[in-house]
């Protein structure tokens, strides 16, 4: 089955037997993170980023055998570090005690998730940023940008394990391995270096290529292959010139994250030049997109990057809900093939995919792609 997809994909080569390693790092603590709704054009709407998602994921690496699955073993002071490379500690404290406040608020809050609805937009000086308020109401509007994001009980413990994922995969890279798969959720993209947004709350793909940096590489490259900009990871490194944090995505004109990803952000002070956005118009298909992705791998070439992480969303899929792409499921194979090309050791962190039954395919499909692409 798995050996006729290829072929039909490249009849040129007969298929080929590989030899799967590629080490999966899967959060048990996922599930804890479990939103209830989404607030979505002023409806209450079912939060796409569902726990099955990821458990799709798992079934389908284990059905076809990509490498072994592991729990994520790093102890509490070195993700806590990790996790502080990249986050504020007035972020880091507030989540760490977010549902605690919530549930002070009002004990009915118990069963709610908590979602913001005040912001600061600090960034056009019109409210105070820098005074922590004691209203809780107010800090859950201080540390996000949206109100699709639903905070629940578990989320720090799942959030705090998809780091792990993060750093594991990391370290297995530093290790020697060629690759390493972070299967995470949350999400972790859009998660800043103090907001969270988007169904994310700390930065994986961030952690992991901080990791990565910290372990002795020099010069690490960020490609987010997710439908949508990866705004966090590109603020959290906009003015350095030691990580590289290119994106393919729907154009922000008209898709999430909307304020910002667009093609003349080229990072800033010792940064500038080490941003490059790609956005592509909604409707875009694999020519397209599979252009833009040939023009992130040139600049990664050019950065000489010393290793890789890859935001892995497979939400350019074309059946995906919330997004305006048209890969199909076969196109993944090729994606994860271009991917090898960079030659570099690569670290892959789960990001979106909403077409939860095909999400698993997917994503195995682009890893296997890039597994047999020795
Ligand atoms: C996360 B990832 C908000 C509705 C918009 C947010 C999409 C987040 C995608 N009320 N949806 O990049 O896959
Ligand atoms: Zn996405």
């Amino acid at each position: 089955m798995r050996v006729s997809r290829w072929h039909c994909l490249h009849g040129r080569h007969p298929p080929k037997e590989y030899d799967p390693t590629m080490k999966t790092f899967h959060n048990p603590h996922h599930g804890l993170h479990q939103g209830q709704q989404e607030m979505f054009r002023g409806r209450l709407v079912p939060c796409h980023e569902v726990p099955a998602r990821l458990e799709f994921v798992f079934t389908e690496l284990q059905r076809r055998k990509l490498g072994d699955l592991h729990a994520p073993a790093v102890n509490e002071t070195d993700l806590n570090q990790a996790i502080g490379r990249v986050h504020s500690a007035r972020y880091l404290d507030f989540l760490a005690g977010a549902w605690q406040a919530w549930v002070a608020l009002d004990p009915s809050n118990a069963g709610r998730d908590a979602l913001p609805s005040v912001w600061p937009l600090g960034n056009r000086h019109a409210f105070r940023t820098d005074v922590l308020p004691q209203n809780f109401a107010a800090q859950l509007g201080l540390f996000s940008f949206d109100s699709g994001s639903p905070l629940t009980a578990g989320t720090w413990t799942a959030a705090r394990g998809g780091a792990a994922c993060a750093l594991s995969a990391a370290r297995e890279v530093l290790g020697g391995a060629r690759s390493a798969f972070a299967l995470s959720r949350p999400p972790g993209h859009h998660a800043g270096p103090d907001f969270f947004g988007g169904y994310c709350f700390l930065n994986n793909a961030a952690i992991a290529a901080q990791a990565l940096r910290d372990g002795g590489r020099k010069r690490v490259a960020v490609l987010d292959v997710d439908y949508h900009h990866g705004n966090g990871t590109q603020t959290i490194f906009y003015e350095r010139a030691d990580v590289l944090t290119v994106s393919v995505h729907g154009d922000p004109a008209t898709e999430y994250p909307f304020f910002l990803g667009h093609a003349d952000e080229r990072g800033s002070g010792e940064g500038h030049g080490y941003n490059l956005n790609l956005p592509l118009p909604r409707g875009s298909g694999l020519g397209a997109w599979s252009a833009a992705l040939a023009q992130a791998m040139e600049a990664v070439k050019r950065f000489d990057a010393d290793a890789l992480v890859v935001p892995m969303g497979l939400d350019t899929f074309e059946g995906d809900p919330i997004s305006g792409f048209t890969l199909k499921s076969s196109d993944y194979f090729a994606i994860g093939e271009t991917l090898a090309h960079a030659g570099l050791p690569t670290v892959f962190v789960f990001e979106g995919g909403y077409a939860v039954e095909e999400v698993g395919i997917n994503a195995v499909n682009l890893l296997e792609g890039f597994e047999r692409a020795r």
